[in-house]
């Protein structure tokens, strides 16, 4: 450690969008954090430096919480946390920081980050955080995009991350959620996703035996998210895992699972080992079903069998979210929808969960496609979170048709008479009041009313009309005032043309530098200065590799 500058680093994981108000947000929004933030507050300590990590939750006084006299700020950001992330990228630099973006934003959108931050990272290992802690130095007018070959090997485990993981959940009032790897990558290839080209990698079974035991030592009764993108496909190596450490009925578990992994056998088992609820996804009626399980049959018939794998599912699990993605091309007309409806009758005891079609930047092979058939819209980052907006303008749907339909839907989902079926369903125990809760807040109700209000203005406001037709690249008001509130205080950080990006930046690179799909985020050297338009990848470092 001889002669080592000892930097003071801030380590800020947005999973608020700006200042936070409402109810559901402060009961929950602490139970959103991230793991690599703390994995990047645990490597800077382990190289010698002094920090200060934040989960910033949409409560907190950043300015008061947060250090002024920084040297470098790694900021954690979904893509609906960019603006914000962009606003206090530029107040930190402004005091002398050097900032440093990662998290799902950087690895989607690249080229836009590198105007506002310094460093922006995808894929990261020890080496690529050891490697800027060493090189620190601002880099302006453009940042440079750095990437690890692959993801990680390890991890730090619950143990070494768990002065950050206790200092978040102390926000979080009642429910506390532990967050937790057992895997990274996923062996399906759902076109639209941003791991159908990662492989599938467990992380070691003797780094969750030990994090189970050190967990069940601090927390009478602990719950874990487990944040695998497909929890459960070493199906029998977890199960182990979890039988030999947790003694039955000591720890509740969470996980995203695809349903073709939910055998009735795994049920139980799981039941057994305290899995309380389950997000499987179902995406469509007409896509072709490896997740579901359901093979080639499309339609009511796969309404029908799916409908009778969830509520098996729910026969053992308290808990379920059935994931849906609305505007995929695979669907046409009335009847997708029409069939989601059959489905939430089949199924009362299942929470449904809708996502707009949403290109995110360089997420998934798709992309490009649509990006190459001009599909994709400009709309702010601020506004990608599957909900508030859709940036890919559908295929087989007009605007207003298809907002009809998500109207239709959303309503008959969490109408009073679907939350009695449910209650009914689920009985009043905790799951139950949950989905009430839910449907009643801004999840449920409050997308009713959002929806409604954009169908709204796509029958009264031209300049809307033509935003979402692809005619004008002018945002309209509605958005513009919305970014506004929802930054608040940080507004007049946002750093000017911060609200605009390139939505075809992806395609704009692939065709400067002709690589493969592929090559990004797992090439084989780190990327370089992303400069526009964005040139062939240079090694800007040496390879990172674990
Ligand atoms: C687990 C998960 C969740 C969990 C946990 C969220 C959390 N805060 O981590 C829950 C269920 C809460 C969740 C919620 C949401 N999610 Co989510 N989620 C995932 C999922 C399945 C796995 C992500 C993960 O943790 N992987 C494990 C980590 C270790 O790997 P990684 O993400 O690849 O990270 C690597 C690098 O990016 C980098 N890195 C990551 N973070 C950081 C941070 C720093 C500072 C640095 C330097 C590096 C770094 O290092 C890692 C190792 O190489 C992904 C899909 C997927 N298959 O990846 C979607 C995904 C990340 N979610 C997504 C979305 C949209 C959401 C929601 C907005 C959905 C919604 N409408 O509510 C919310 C937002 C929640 C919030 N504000 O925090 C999108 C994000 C796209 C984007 N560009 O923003 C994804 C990609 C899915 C998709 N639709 O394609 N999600
Ligand atoms: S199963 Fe889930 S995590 Fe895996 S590629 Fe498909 S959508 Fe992504």
């Amino acid at each position: 450690m001889a002669g080592l500058h000892r930097l003071r680093i801030g380590v800020l994981d947005l999973v608020s969008t700006g200042p936070a108000r409402g109810l559901y947000s402060r009961l929950m929004n602490a139970n959103l954090a991230s793991i690599m933030p703390q994995v990047i507050a645990v490597w800077c300590e382990a190289a010698g430096h002094r920090v200060s990590y934040i989960c910033y939750t949409g409560y907190e006084d950043l300015a008061a919480e947060m250090p002024r006299d920084i040297d470098m700020l790694f900021i954690s950001a979904f893509s609906e946390a960019a603006q914000f992330a962009y606003a206090i990228s530029a107040l930190y630099r402004q005091r002398g920081a050097v900032t440093v973006l990662g998290g799902p934003h950087a690895r989607c959108y690249p080229e836009d980050a590198c105007q506002y931050f310094d460093y922006v990272l995808g894929f990261t290992d020890r080496k690529v955080v050891d490697d800027i802690l060493r090189d620190c130095a601002p880099n302006r007018p453009h940042g440079l995009a750095l990437a690890a070959v692959r993801q990680p090997l390890q991890l730090p485990g619950v143990r070494e991350r768990w002065k950050f993981i206790a200092q978040t959940l102390a926000k979080a009032p009642t429910i506390k959620i532990v967050p937790m790897l057992a895997s990274l990558g996923c062996p399906y290839t759902c076109s639209f996703c941003i791991d159908s080209t990662v492989d599938y990698q467990p992380l070691d079974p003797y780094q969750l035996r030990e994090d189970l035991r050190f967990l069940l030592a601090q927390v009478p009764r602990p719950r874990i998210g487990w944040h695998d993108p497909n929890f459960g496909v070493r199906f029998d190596e977890t199960m182990t895992a979890i039988e030999e450490t947790v003694p039955p009925g000591r720890i509740d578990f969470i996980a995203e699972s695809s349903l073709s992994l939910l055998a009735e056998d795994r049920l139980v088992r799981l039941k057994r080992n305290g899995f309380k609820a389950l997000l499987p996804g179902i995406e469509s009626w007409f896509s072709l079903g490896n997740k579901a399980k359901t093979g080639k049959t499309v339609g009511m018939a796969k309404v029908q069998q799916v409908a009778d794998h969830v509520n098996m599912v729910l026969r053992h699990i308290p808990y379920v979210q059935t994931n849906f993605v609305l505007g995929l091309d695979c669907d046409e007309g009335p009847e997708p929808f029409e069939l989601t409806k059959r489905f939430i009758d089949l199924t009362p005891g299942a929470f449904p969960g809708y996502s707009l079609l949403t290109a995110f930047g360089r997420a998934a092979p798709l992309n490009l496609e649509l990006q190459r058939a001009d599909r994709v819209l400009p709309f702010p980052h601020h506004f990608l979170n599957n909900t508030l907006a859709m940036n890919v303008r559908p295929r087989h749907y007009e605007w207003p048709d298809f907002y009809d339909r998500v109207v239709d839907l959303t309503r008959y989902s969490f109408s009073w008479r679907a939350l009695g079926r449910r209650l009914t369903a689920n009985g009043s125990s905790i799951p139950g009041w949950m989905n009430v809760v839910r449907a009643r807040s801004s999840e449920g109700q409050g997308r009713t009313h959002y929806y409604t209000a954009v169908r709204g203005l796509l029958g009264t406001d031209t300049s809307v009309r033509d935003y979402f037709g692809g005619e004008s690249n002018v945002l309209p008001a509605f958005y513009a005032d919305r970014v506004r509130r929802d930054l608040g205080p940080f507004w007049p950080s946002l750093p000017p043309g911060a609200l605009q990006h390139d939505a075809n930046a992806y395609l704009h690179a692939e065709s400067a530098t002709p690589v493969s799909l592929s090559s990004w985020p797992s090439a084989e050297i780190g990327l370089a200065p992303v400069e526009a338009p964005v040139s062939a990848p240079r090694v800007l470092m040496e390879p990172t590799q674990t």
